[in-house]
């Protein structure tokens, strides 16, 4: 079969210039209107369709390959992949891809920020300000906690992580520790600057934990009650990884309580739904997983989606292929 007579499915609303470019190669279709799709919806857009362009909120899993049988590749504009039940897809024949590397720094970017504005209360002050309710300079006006010079801990030391460590370390004359499933080679520890800790030494020395795991059933709730309870009460919490990796309800008990300081989050369980505490709380500073948003870096990150695309459909290389084993096969 040509490549042209190939159909893929873009699953929601993307930069006009990278549909424009999968249409050079492919006959797409696309929901470009961005409606919320069930199951159902997304199983009868892919009928006949080789290819599918996902984001990170269209589930990929077993019931949905069994329907779409002409199914070859799924290519996320997300470097998680949490929405894609990967065994099956392998089982299935089915490639994944991802989009890695191109987002790393404006996301590191972006989770410093949050750790910049939840520790100096940022959003809080700004809220203040806008009612109204700025009469005078006060000794301890929004006085929140030192950033520079403290202790951030990383929590999942991927190369979002690492670049984290080096704004902290290069930036601010922080010093870093991390916990990772497993340990960096000691070159990259060095360049990171960065010290491995136990879970729980990661807990009690960092003044500011971020925590950028992906999720999964092994890191689902990987900072719960227990966690936070070894927290220090100055301190504060950056989620820029994956909704439940934190249990935001024991999260809102510790802000609440004054068991940690403050907290910045980008991603939640259930988003795009919140736990309704966490909007009371004065003490959080909440994003709607924007971490990867700047201009140049969601278009650098259509674009490889497409291509992955465009390599796998038409070459039978994908750039960033999540499940290698199934070239292999086919
Ligand atoms: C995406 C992200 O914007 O890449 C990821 O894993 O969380 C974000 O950068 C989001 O997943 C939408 O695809």
């Amino acid at each position: 079969m040509s490549a042209d007579r190939f159909r893929v499915f873009v699953a929601r609303a993307i930069f006009p210039e990278v549909l424009d470019k999968l249409g050079r190669h492919f006959e797409v279709q696309s929901n470009q209107a961005d409606r919320l799709m069930t199951p159902e919806e997304m199983r009868a857009c892919l009928q006949g369709a080789s290819g599918v362009f996902t984001t990170g909120s269209e589930r990929v899993d077993a019931p949905l390959l069994a329907a779409c049988p002409s199914l070859r590749i799924c290519a996320n504009m997300a470097v998680g992949y949490n929405n894609f039940d990967l065994p099956a897809m392998t089982a299935a024949g089915v490639l994944g891809t991802n989009a890695p590397d191109v987002l790393t720094e404006t996301t590191a970017d972006f989770g410093f920020a949050l750790m910049l504005a939840a520790a100096r209360r940022i959003s809080e002050s700004e809220r203040f300000l806008r009612a109204g309710l700025w009469e005078r300079w006060r000794y301890d006006l929004f006085a929140g906690a030192d950033v520079h010079g403290k202790t951030m801990g990383i929590l999942g030391m991927g190369r979002i992580g690492r670049a984290l460590a080096r704004r902290g370390a290069r930036g601010f004359g922080m010093r870093v520790v991390y916990h990772n499933r497993n340990r960096l080679n000691p070159d990259l520890e060095e360049e990171s600057a960065a010290q491995y800790l136990p879970l729980d030494g990661l807990l009690r020395e960092a003044d500011h934990l971020l925590v950028v795991l992906p999720y999964s059933e092994s890191t689902h709730h990987r900072i719960g009650a227990a966690e936070l309870r070894c927290m220090k009460p100055t301190a504060t919490l950056v989620n820029i990884g994956r909704g439940g990796v934190v249990d935001d309800s024991a999260l809102v008990q510790a802000l609440r309580s004054g068991q940690i300081a403050a907290a910045g989050l980008d991603v939640f369980e259930g988003e795009p739904r919140l736990n309704p505490g966490l909007l009371d709380l004065p003490n959080v500073v909440l994003t709607p997983h924007i971490a990867s948003a700047s201009q140049p870096t969601r278009l650098a990150m259509a674009h490889l989606a497409a291509d992955n695309l465009i390599g796998y459909l038409t070459l039978g290389k994908p750039l960033t292929p999540l499940n290698p084993e199934v070239l292999v096969v086919r």
